[in-house]
């Protein structure tokens, strides 16, 4: 038979129709009275997956056949939304696919909205493990990703009288098609117990870790298809599980429940995701998961390599580990653990394998976020683990030649900090135990050296290495914005696809007239979706016209979501004394999910939700100022944000934001980015020139000399009126009539504290740029032009390039 009009593998209309009818009557035993959106979605799934299997299989037989070198990506998080729409277009399928949906008599958006997201991950660094999985598989990279298969990944955030609410995120509720257990891939994890020695005949000692509690890592792939080359790599996420069974004494005392209650407590080890962005919690249950993702996943890359290598020195030429911030990072100890306690090395030559292998890659400078294990922990629940890392740290001591003492570069240098409550410092470990450290910006990438990591970059200078983070083109061009991936397709063909430098011939059509005309059409259809979304979900009507101006990502202070709503304040503020003033209408959007515990977080939610419902019910503003906070962000709702999108806020304190990714998708789409002198926002003003980029606010250097000269909020809040006037609104009550006070934290932290994040400081120039841009959207032709602009110049950015950087700088891995 020919696969490619089989059934099962066919890459025609009629094979795919035919798959999926067989799969819902012969999978899931339903027909067209009893199937619902569900059903039809999934047998969709089962279909794609056929597809996917052979091309799966070669694929991992070809690396194992040409004993190509593993990249192994260990991340927390891996934040991937849907895989429906990616999946098909990666296997070029999107097309027959929806036409085979189509002669079913089914609707292909309700069978792609059936879908849930995949939200395992906050934000940032684990939307940008998703883009890597995609470039590695697009570029044939030998990669695998590992992570954990949390029962409940990111909360789902309702909005309940302006305030979040956080409710379980559900997403294993009726099954995950995209994965595929594997129950003969188990692999124990130990906790606790004891360590032990014994001297062998030659009188060496041995380690060994004894009395330990185990539980069991089982394995559930999911591939990760590569942009039509045929290759599909591995996503391999650990559940927890036990393999103790039932507690038969328990049993046999008439106690039912204790009998398997210990089971569900190892299970809690994948139960969820922790929502916590940016900040360190010290959970012993979040450690617990760290070490649970670096064990197994390190017993399945050894037992890889063993069963084609014997000898271990050859591990730095086979494989490749990526430390996805510090969270992994005590595969450090655990391959010197397994090195010598198991395979019987010496120190030495186990520190050089682990020391060539193993890298980290660092996403934030903001000292709260800095994992510090207490040292007492880590010793109970991993005394092997801390005996180790305490050698790691007495051997680095001795190559300083500098003295110690309380205070001392020696002592910021040392892993376990010699206080009374001694803590490892996951950071210093990474560097010490890498081969390369990276930062995920130029901007970021330096300060790290010059700000938290110092005093290593002095001896370790080699070590330290940049990789500005890029995004997927599949998905953040082609998959959410179709019409505009076709436009572009049209006009250069599509290599650009997997090739985004090709985007730059895109600029001879800049001023090109019947260009421009075809993108404002596509701008303005995606801006009627994301309202008639709105509208759907909101019931709240915007006007496709206004600026729409958006503000998606993580609550935070840094971000300075505060600082967009006191635009938007100080617009409402002119219009209420001039309701004739001449102001462009404009939406002003946000999204974001804020940590449980981040009390100020929650309280910008609330007053975004205030502020909004104050403008959006006033009279007198007509229909030229909305302000909304959709709930629930997420990749999808990304997906429907961002191609609407004309302006992109990117306004975070400078040196705050690591590099952000969410300006790069912008732009990609053709939305003007206003900013700071920021993380990536700095390469992207290289690339698409200062002319096509609103920039503002204090630079780093400046803001450090506002600090050393003792930066005085006071002085900005006395001096402007409209700026006043919006901070004691917010502070009087205006927004909140019936709790006057409800938002003087806000108020305190600004006027009181010391205003960290240096708003007030940035608030007028700000103000100043948001009516440049008023000014350059009227001209739409300018408008235009600097959007396309932007397009042409967004292929560096892709994440095909930033793995290319690391396979180059830091993976040594040919393409
Ligand atoms: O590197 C990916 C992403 C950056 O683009 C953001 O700027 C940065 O904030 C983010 N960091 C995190 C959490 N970091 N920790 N820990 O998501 O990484």
């Amino acid at each position: 038979t020919d696969p490619n009009i089989s059934p099962r593998t066919g890459m025609d209309i009629d094979s795919f129709r035919e798959d999926i009818r067989q799969h819902l009557h012969y999978t899931l035993a339903k027909d067209k009275f009893s199937s619902t959106e569900w059903d039809h979605y999934r047998s969709v799934v089962l279909a794609v997956m056929d597809r996917l299997h052979d091309r799966w299989i070669n694929t991992q037989q070809n690396y194992y056949q040409h004993k190509s070198k593993r990249v192994y990506y260990l991340s927390m998080e891996y934040l991937i939304g849907r895989l429906m729409d990616n999946m098909l277009i990666n296997l070029g399928l999107q097309d027959a696919a929806a036409d085979a949906i189509e002669d079913l008599g089914l609707d292909y958006d309700k069978v792609r909205e059936a879908e849930v997201d995949a939200g395992l991950g906050n934000g940032g660094l684990g939307r940008l493990a998703a883009c890597f999985l995609d470039s590695m598989a697009t570029l044939g990279v030998p990669g695998l990703g590992y992570g954990i298969r949390y029962d409940y990944g990111i909360f789902d955030q309702a909005i309940k009288d302006g305030w979040q609410v956080e409710k379980p995120d559900l997403w294993l509720q009726y099954g995950y098609p995209w994965s595929v257990v594997r129950p003969k891939k188990k692999y124990p994890v130990e906790f606790y117990g004891e360590t032990t020695t014994h001297k062998d005949e030659n009188g060496r000692t041995h380690f060994s870790w004894i009395n330990t509690d185990t539980v069991t890592a089982l394995a559930y792939d999911t591939p990760i298809p590569g942009f039509r080359n045929d290759v599909v790599n591995n996503l391999r996420l650990w559940k927890a599980t036990s393999d103790k069974g039932f507690d038969l004494k328990s049993f046999n005392q008439g106690d039912y429940i204790n009998a398997v209650r210990n089971n569900l407590l190892e299970e809690n080890i994948s139960r969820v995701l922790y929502p916590n962005d940016k900040v360190f919690k010290g959970q012993e249950l979040r450690l617990k998961q760290e070490y649970f993702l670096v064990s197994a996943s390190l017993q399945d890359a050894m037992n890889r390599f063993k069963k084609q290598f014997d000898d271990l020195r050859k591990i730095p030429q086979q494989m490749a580990v990526q430390c996805n911030d510090t969270h992994p990072n005590l595969a450090i100890p655990e391959l010197m653990r397994v090195l010598m306690d198991q395979e019987g090395m010496k120190w030495e030559p186990a520190w050089d394998i682990v020391t060539q292998t193993v890298n980290y890659t660092n996403h934030t400078l903001m000292p709260e976020a800095l994992e510090k294990w207490p040292l007492s922990l880590m010793s109970e629940l991993l005394p092997r683990h801390t005996q180790i890392i305490r050698e790691i740290d007495r051997r680095f001591l001795n190559t300083l030649e500098i003295s110690g003492g309380e205070g001392s570069k020696q002592d910021r240098m040392r892993i376990i900090s010699d206080e009374k409550d001694a803590m490892i410092r996951m950071g210093n470990l990474g560097i010490i135990g890498s081969q390369k450290v990276n930062g995920v910006s130029e901007l970021h990438s330096r300060l790290m050296k010059e700000t938290i990591f110092r005093d290593f970059s002095d001896i370790y200078d080699n070590k330290f290495t940049n990789v500005t983070n890029g995004v997927t083109p599949r998905r953040w061009l082609r998959q959410c914005n179709r019409p505009l991936a076709d436009l572009i397709t049209d006009r250069i063909g599509e290599e650009w696809i997997t090739d985004l430098d090709q985007l730059n011939q895109v600029e001879q059509f800049a001023e090109d007239e019947s260009f421009q005309e075809l993108f404002s059409e596509i701008k303005l259809q995606n801006k009627k979706a994301l309202a008639g979304y709105i509208k759907k979900t909101m019931d709240i009507t915007v006007d496709p016209d206004a600026i729409f101006d958006i503000h998606i990502k993580r609550i935070h202070e840094y971000k300075r979501q505060l600082l967009a709503l006191m635009h938007a304040i100080t617009l409402y503020n002119r219009l209420k004394e001039n309701p004739e003033a001449d102001i462009e209408p404009r939406v002003l959007l946000f999204a974001g999910k804020a940590a449980p515990g981040y009390k100020m977080a929650q309280l910008y939610i609330k007053l975004i939700n205030n502020v909004a419902n104050t403008i959006n019910n006033d009279p007198e503003v007509g229909s030229t100022l909305r302000v909304l906070f959709l709930q629930n962000y997420s990749v999808s709702l990304a997906e429907k944000m961002i191609p609407a999108a004309d302006l992109s806020e990117q306004i975070s304190t400078a040196g705050m934001e690591a590099s952000g990714t969410g300006n790069m998708k912008f732009a990609l789409n053709g939305a003007l980015t206003i900013g700071t002198l920021d993380g990536a926002n700095i390469e992207i003003r290289e690339q698409v020139g200062k002319d096509n980029i609103f920039i503002f606010g204090h630079t780093v250097n400046e803001i450090q000399q506002l600090r050393d000269s003792g930066y005085d909020p006071q002085r900005f809040y006395k001096s402007d009126e409209e700026l006043k006037k919006v901070i004691d609104q917010i502070h009087g009550g205006y927004f909140s009539p019936d709790q006057p006070d409800l938002f003087h934290p806000i108020t305190n932290a600004l006027l009181n504290q010391g205003d960290y994040f240096m708003i007030l400081a940035d608030y007028r120039q700000y103000i100043q740029k948001q009516r440049e841009v008023e000014y350059n959207y009227r001209s739409s032709f300018d408008w235009n032009r600097k959007a396309i602009i932007n397009i042409a110049n967004m292929g560096y950015f892709s994440s095909d390039r930033a793995i290319k950087n690391y396979c180059k700088r830091i993976w040594d891995v040919e393409i």
